[in-house]
C-alpha cells in the first residue's frame, strides 16, 4: 500500500480517536446497570464498525464504495450520539429521547440513500422513489418523537408512525421500487436488495416493539410507566441499532466483497 492510500485510510481513524473526548463520563457506570453497559458496548462497536467500513472501501469495486461510505457515516453519526446518550443514561437514569431522535433523523435518511443506491445498481431508479421513502421516514419518525417527548398522545403518535413504516414497506415490496427489483440484476445486487427488504421488515420492527414496552406494557395501576419501562425501551432500541446499523452494514460489505472478488477472479 502506498503512502497516499495509507494517509487516506488514517484520516477516519484520526477523526475517530478525537471522539471520546467529546463526551466525558459524568458518572460511574455501575456493574448492575445493564442498559448503561449496552450503551457503552454499542458506542465502541459503532466506532469500530465505522473504521472498518471506511477502510474497506479500498477493497471493493466502484459502485459499492459509496454504499460502504454511507454505512460508515451511519455508524459514525450513531457513535457520536451514543456517547451523549450513554452519559445521559448513566448520569440521570433517564431516556435520552432527544439525542435518540436526532440520531434517527440523520441516519434513517442515510439508510434510505443506501437503499436508493442499491436500487440504482439494479436499474434506473427514479428520484421519486427516494422522495417517497423520505416522506415515509418523516411520517414514521416525527410523530414517534412527538409521542415519546410528550407533545402528542403516545398512542396517536405510535399509530401515525406505524402508518409511515407501512408505507415504506409498501413502497419497497409492491411499489415502483419493489417492481424494479424483480428485473435483472447481478446476484450480489439482488441479494443486497433482499437483505434490505428483510432488514426494513424484521430489523425495523424491533423499534416499535421498544416503544410498546416503553410506554404500554410496564405501566402501574395509576397509569404511569415504571422503571422497567425505560430499561426495556432503551435496551430494545440499542439492540435494534446493532442489527440495523452494524449488521446491515456488514451484509452490504459481504455483498460488495463477494461481487468484487468475482469480478477480479
Ligand atoms: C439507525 C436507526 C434506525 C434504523 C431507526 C429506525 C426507527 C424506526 C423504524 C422507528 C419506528 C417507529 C414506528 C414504526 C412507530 C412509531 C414509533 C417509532 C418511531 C419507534
Amino acid at each position: 500500500m502506498n503512502l497516499k492510500k495509507l494517509l487516506k485510510g488514517m484520516a477516519p481513524v484520526g477523526l475517530l480517536s478525537a471522539l471520546p473526548s467529546s463526551a466525558f463520563a459524568a458518572a460511574n457506570l455501575q456493574s448492575d446497570d445493564f442498559v448503561g453497559i449496552s450503551f457503552w458496548l454499542i458506542s465502541m462497536a459503532l466506532m469500530a464498525a465505522t473504521v472498518f467500513f471506511l477502510w474497506e472501501t479500498q477493497s471493493v469495486d466502484g459502485k459499492w464504495k459509496t454504499s460502504l461510505v454511507v454505512s460508515g457515516l451511519v455508524t459514525f453519526i450513531a457513535a457520536v450520539h451514543y456517547f451523549y446518550m450513554r452519559d445521559v443514561w448513566i448520569a440521570t437514569g433517564e431516556t435520552p429521547t432527544v439525542y435518540r431522535y436526532i440520531d434517527w433523523l440523520l441516519t434513517v435518511p442515510l439508510l434510505m440513500i443506501e437503499f436508493f443506491l442499491i436500487l440504482r445498481a439494479i436499474g434506473a431508479a427514479s428520484g421519486g422513489i427516494f422522495w417517497r421513502l423520505l416522506i415515509g421516514t418523516l411520517v414514521m419518525l416525527v410523530p414517534g418523537f412527538l409521542g415519546e417527548a410528550g407533545y402528542m398522545d403516545k398512542t396517536i403518535g405510535f399509530v401515525i408512525g406505524m402508518l409511515g413504516w407501512f408505507y415504506i414497506l409498501y413502497e419497497i415490496f409492491a411499489g415502483e421500487a419493489g417492481q424494479m427489483a424483480s428485473e435483472k440484476a447481478s446476484p450480489a445486487v439482488q441479494s443486497a436488495y433482499n437483505t434490505m427488504r428483510w432488514v426494513v421488515t424484521v430489523g425495523w420492527a424491533i423499534y416499535p416493539l421498544g416503544y410498546v414496552f416503553g410506554y404500554f406494557v410496564y405501566v402501574d395501576d395509576a397509569g404511569n410507566t415504571t422503571a422497567a419501562a425505560s430499561q426495556a425501551l432503551n435496551i430494545i432500541y440499542n439492540l435494534a441499532d446493532v442489527v440495523n446499523k452494524i449488521a446491515f452494514g456488514l451484509l452490504i460489505w459481504y455483498a460488495a466483497t463477494s461481487e468484487s472478488k468475482e469480478a477480479t477472479a
